[in-house]
C-alpha cells in the first residue's frame, strides 16, 4: 500500500518492541487506535517463528491503512509485503531496496549527524530518521543525542521528510514538530509506559493525530453482501428488471436491441488506492464500463459485478466501494441486477454491463476518406493527471481529476446520433492506439493534425514544467473516455455549435503504407503486456 501524502503520514510512527511485556499485535492495536500514522516492524533478533506476529501486524495495519514498513532487512519486507523498509548507515544500499521493493515503496534512512548526511546516498529515500533527539535507553548502540540543534540542523541539510527519534514523548514531540521534523518515532513512551493506552493517546495529541476506532476486516461474503445492499437506498421497483437479484439469476424485460459489454479494474494497474478513496474507485470503474455503452448510442440498463477483495480490507472500505458504485449507477438510471463476491488479492472489480441499444450502432468501421477524425473533448488529461499521482504533484489538480473521475459521454453520444454520425469509439488507451484500431477497421488511414483546441491548457503547463511534447501526450495517453468519431467535416462544423469542447485530431486518408500517419516516431499508447507502460 504506498501512501497518499508520505509527510502526513510520518506525523506519528511507532515502532514495536519486540522485548516489551505484551504482544506486537497489541502493540500496533494500541498505536493505531491512538492516532499512530505509521508503524515499522523491528526486531534485532528476527527469527522464523516470529514471521506470524509480522504478519499479524501488517494485516492490522493494511486493514486500517497504516503503512507497515519493515527494519533493516529488504528480503523480510518483501517477503512480508511491507510497504516499504527503513535501513540505517549499516544497511543494505537503498538503490537495492528500491529494485526490490519497486517504485512505490517507502524507503527510509537512519541519519545522525550533518557529516552521516551528506555522505549518504539519499537519492532512493524517501524520508529520514534523525536522532537520537533525547536520551533513549531503548537503542544501546544509539550515536551521542543530537538534541533540538541537531535534529533542525538535518531538517535544513535536506529536501526530505525527516523524523525525530530517541527518547521522544507526549511532553517534547512538540518540541521536535518546532524544530522543523514532519513527525515523531517512538517505542519506549508507549511499550514500556505504565499505561500504554494512555501513553499512546497523549503522544497523538501531541501530534495533531486523533485517536481512531480499529476497523475490522470483512469476514463473511453473504453478511457483508447483506451490509452492502443495506447501505444504499432500496431498489425501486424497475422497468427494466422482471425479477431483481437474489436468485440465481436476474430477468430482465426484452429490449429491442441489446447491447453488452465488459471490463476489468485492477488494482496496481487500472487504479491505486493510495491516489482514490474506495468510493471514488468504485465509481470510476463503473463510468468506464459505461463509456462502451455511449460510445454504441446506448442506455445503460444493468450491472452485474464480481469483486474479488483481499482478506485485509476492512468491511467498511468495501462497503465505500459499493456505495461509489451505487452512485454511478443512480446517476444514469441503471440497477444492479447481480454479482459475485470473492477474496483475493490484488482488489479486482469485473464489471459486464446491459444497455438498450438505440435504432443505430455505431461501428469502427464506417470511417471514410474525406472524414475528419474529431474528440468529443482535449486529450492526454488523465495519463498526465495519473502522471501526477504517481510522481506525488498535485499542483495539476485539473489533470488528476480528469483520471479520478472519467465520465461516460452519454451527453456527447447524443448529438453524435442525432447527427447520424456512424464511426465512434471510446478512448480508453489512448488516440493513436484507439484511432489505428478505426483505421485497421476500415481499411482506411489516420493522419494526425493535432489542432490547438485540442491541447488544454493546463496539459500545456503541465508538458511544459516536465518539458513533454504536449502533442505526444494527447496522442499517447489514455483514460480519457472521450469519444472518437469520423464524419463529414460539415456534419462536425454543426456538431461544434453544440457540443463545446469537440476538437480535430486528424482526418481520414485513403488506405498508405501506415494506418497512423503523422505522430512523432515512437508514439504508443497503452498496451496491456507491455510491461513498461503499467502503472505498477
Ligand atoms: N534509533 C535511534 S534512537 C532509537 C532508534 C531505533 C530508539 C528509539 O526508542 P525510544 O524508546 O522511543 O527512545
Ligand atoms: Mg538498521
Amino acid at each position: 500500500m504506498p501512501v497518499k501524502d508520505l509527510t502526513a503520514r510520518l506525523r506519528y510512527y511507532f515502532i514495536v518492541d519486540c522485548d516489551a511485556s505484551f504482544s506486537i499485535e497489541a502493540q500496533v492495536e494500541t498505536a493505531i487506535a491512538a492516532g499512530a500514522t505509521m508503524v515499522q516492524y523491528r526486531n534485532k533478533q528476527f527469527a522464523p517463528r516470529d514471521f506470524e506476529a509480522l504478519e499479524a501486524a501488517r494485516s492490522l495495519c493494511r486493514t486500517n491503512q497504516v503503512p507497515f514498513i519493515v527494519n533493516d532487512d529488504i528480503l523480510l519486507a518483501r517477503a512480508a509485503d511491507a510497504d516499504g523498509v527503513h535501513l540505517g548507515q549499516s544497511d543494505a544500499q537503498h538503490f537495492l531496496a528500491r529494485k526490490i521493493l519497486g517504485q512505490y515503496a517507502i524507503i527510509g534512512a537512519s541519519v545522525s549527524t550533518p557529516v552521516e548526511l551528506a555522505e549518504t546516498d539519499l537519492s532512493h529515500c524517501d524520508y529520514i530518521g534523525a536522532g537520537p533527539v533525547f536520551h533513549t535507553s531503548t537503542k544501546p548502540d544509539a550515536h551521542p543525542v543530537i538534541g533540538l540543534e541537531g535534529l533542525a540542523t538535518v531538517v535544513r541539510a535536506t529536501h526530505l521528510p525527516v523524523v525525530a527519534i530517541g527518547g521522544i514523548h507526549a511532553g517534547n514531540a512538540g518540541a521536535c514538530f518546532s524544530s522543523g521534523a514532519c513527525g515523531v518515532a517512538v517505542i519506549s513512551t508507549i511499550t514500556r509506559a505504565a499505561d500504554p493506552c494512555a501513553s499512546a493517546l497523549a503522544l497523538g495529541a501531541a501530534c495533531g493525530c486523533p485517536p481512531k476506532p480499529l476497523e475490522p476486516p470483512w469476514r463473511d461474503e453473504f453478511e457483508l453482501i447483506g451490509r452492502m445492499l443495506a447501505c444504499v437506498p432500496p431498489a425501486a421497483p424497475s422497468a427494466v428488471m422482471k425479477v431483481p437479484p437474489g436468485d440465481d439469476a436476474a430477468l430482465l424485460q426484452d429490449m429491442i436491441n441489446p447491447v453488452f459489454t465488459t471490463d476489468t479494474q485492477r488494482e496496481g494497474v487500472h487504479f491505486r488506492r493510495c491516489w482514490q478513496e474506495m468510493d471514488e474507485i468504485g465509481e470510476r470503474a463503473v463510468e468506464i464500463t459505461f463509456s462502451d455503452l455511449a460510445a454504441s448510442y446506448a442506455k445503460p440498463v444493468a450491472l452485474f459485478i464480481n469483486l474479488c477483495i483481499p482478506d485485509e480490507t476492512a468491511e467498511a472500505d468495501v462497503l465505500d466501494l459499493y456505495r461509489g458504485i451505487h452512485r454511478a449507477l443512480s446517476a444514469h438510471g441503471a440497477v444492479l441486477a447481480g454479482g459475485n463476491l470473492s477474496t483475493g488479492a490484488p482488489l479486482c472489480l469485473d464489471l459486464f454491463a446491459a444497455g438498450a441499444g438505440s435504432e443505430m450502432f455505431p461501428l469502427r468501421s464506417a470511417a471514410r476518406p474525406g472524414d475528419g477524425l474529431y474528440a468529443t473533448g482535449p486529450l492526454g488529461l488523465a495519463r498526465s493527471g495519473l502522471e501526477c499521482l504517481a510522481k506525488g504533484d498535485l499542483s495539476f489538480p485539473g489533470l488528476i481529476d480528469k483520471y479520478k473521475f472519467p465520465r461516460a459521454r452519454f451527453d456527447a453520444a447524443a448529438v453524435l446520433r442525432s447527427f447520424g454520425v456512424a464511426c465512434v469509439m471510446d478512448i480508453s488507451d489512448g488516440l493513436y492506439g484507439d484511432a489505428s484500431h478505426i483505421a485497421a477497421d476500415s481499411g482506411v488511414s489516420v493522419l494526425f493534425e493535432t489542432s490547438t483546441d485540442a491541447i488544454d491548457p493546463e496539459l500545456a503547463a503541465y508538458c511544459d514544467t516536465y518539458g513533454i511534447d504536449p502533442v505526444s501526450q494527447v496522442l499517447a495517453g489514455g483514460d480519457d473516455y472521450e469519444l472518437l468519431f469520423a464524419c463529414r467535416p460539415e456534419v462536425f462544423e454543426q456538431i461544434a455549435a453544440v457540443l463545446p469542447g469537440a476538437c480535430r485530431v486528424g482526418r481520414i486518408l485513403e488506405r498508405q503504407d501506415r494506418l497512423c500517419i503523422g505522430a512523432p516516431e515512437g508514439t504508443a499508447s497503452y498496451c496491456h503486456g507491455r510491461r513498461e507502460k503499467d502503472i505498477k
